[in-house]
């Protein structure tokens, strides 16, 4: 059985569907029609109770859901293929530690520009949520800006899924200026043969 990716266009999937096609992997694509930013159909749920996208189903039939264990894991499946690093060694360990660095402090943080009502029961504080979650994640990615000084990604000369993720995930911050290595691996990243015309399905020309 092959992989089965549920995703929604423009969503955090990108970088699982660029992961998969650089592990030359088998795999069905079910893109959700929903728009971006509202939830998803509560139908869904059957799918992943939390109803969110990414969801992979994986060869033996179970269910993963976040994408950078996602990403961890396809890497640690496909050793022979460019997603990461050779597990057990401190590239690795690296690999690991921006993924979900990532995901908790860019990731949660963007969404909560679009879903400032999870995160406050006050009617009136949704502007201060947006505002507070937006320099907490311009925080972090100076963080990672700072990291990428032997650039240009971020384990060095060669792409690998964690710039996949970062050059997705940059695109939700709207200052660039401040950032140019996370803007010259997000060329990287759009630039690569098999994750640029995933991007530009995605994103189209952003
Ligand atoms: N922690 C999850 C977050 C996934 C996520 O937030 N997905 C968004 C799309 S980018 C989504 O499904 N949003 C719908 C919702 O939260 O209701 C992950 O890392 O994969």
């Amino acid at each position: 059985m092959a992989y089965h990716l549920y995703n929604r266009l423009g969503s955090g999937g990108f970088a699982v569907e660029v992961a998969l096609r650089l592990a030359d992997a088998a795999f069905e694509l079910t893109e959700i029609e929903s728009k971006k930013d509202t939830q998803l159909p509560e139908s869904f749920r059957e799918i992943n109770p939390w109803r969110q996208v990414p969801v992979l189903i994986l060869p033996d039939g179970s269910m993963m859901t976040e994408t950078s264990a996602i990403l961890i894991h396809l890497a640690v499946c496909h050793p022979e293929k460019p997603l990461g690093p050779p597990p057990g060694t401190s590239a690795h360990a690296q690999f690991m530690r921006w993924l979900v660095f990532a995901n908790v402090n860019v990731y949660e943080g963007l969404l909560r520009v679009p879903y400032p009502g999870r995160f406050t029961t006050d009617p009136g504080g949704h502007d201060g949520v947006r505002d507070a979650a937006g320099r907490r994640v311009g925080e972090a990615l100076g963080i990672v800006e700072d990291a990428l000084q032997a650039g240009p990604f971020m384990l060095g000369q060669t792409m690998c899924v964690l710039d996949v993720y970062l050059a997705m995930l940059f695109i939700f911050h709207p200052d660039k200026r401040s950032f140019p290595r996370l803007t010259a691996l997000q060329d990287g990243v759009k630039n690569d043969a098999v994750a640029g015309p995933v991007w530009r399905r995605h994103y189209g020309d952003r």
